[in-house]
């Protein structure tokens, strides 16, 4: 297994748009692999392909206490989702930056895993969270830039600072 560098926001790669797996090979196995090691790592429950730069539609999450309960989302779709939460995001590619936005409480998320089943989730509260999370990344999107331009300019302002800090 291998560790993958993590994006850092405001890197443009973030904004690529993913593309649908079609193959269930060894290498999505292993990419797979790298994926999971490289959230646990880090350490973040949820890591989408985009932040590690391969801009196909596969997440790893796992929100449990123990770490051991993988769950992971190729291709995935919403297909119902209700309810509001209002639990505070963090993001692996904006280290330091933790806010809310307006998310479904529930989905209900049909994808396929790696070897390619189909199957349905249906997800609450962080898990549930975590999913549109990821899925944004998907979609070249980023949570802070959900947020007011007053908090994207402050956040713009500290991520400076920390990379002048670390300089
Ligand atoms: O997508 C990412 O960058 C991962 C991100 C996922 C996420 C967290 C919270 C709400 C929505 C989505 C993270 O994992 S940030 C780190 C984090 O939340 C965490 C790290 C260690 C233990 C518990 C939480
Ligand atoms: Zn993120």
């Amino acid at each position: 297994m291998a560790l993958l560098n993590i994006l850092r926001y405001p890197d443009a790669r973030l904004h690529k748009v993913a593309v649908p797996v079609t193959v269930f090979d060894d290498p999505l196995k292993q990419l797979v692999a790298d994926m999971a090691e490289t959230m646990y790592e880090a350490p973040g429950i949820g890591l989408a392909a985009t932040q590690v730069d391969v801009h196909k539609q596969l997440i790893v999450i796992d929100v449990s206490e123990r770490r051991d309960s993988l769950v992971v989302l190729i291709n995935p779709e919403i297909v119902d989702a209700s309810g509001v939460s209002d639990i505070e995001e963090g993001c692996l590619s904006v280290p330091g930056i933790y806010d809310t936005l307006e998310r479904a409480e529930r989905v209900k998320v049909r994808a396929h895993d790696q070897n390619g089943k189909l199957f349905t989730l249906e997800a609450q509260g962080l898990l549930a969270v975590c999913i549109q999370h990821e899925m944004d990344h998907l979609k070249g999107k980023v949570f802070v830039e959900s947020l007011s331009q007053l908090k994207q300019q402050r956040i713009r302002a500290r991520l400076a600072k920390q990379l002048r800090k670390s300089a």
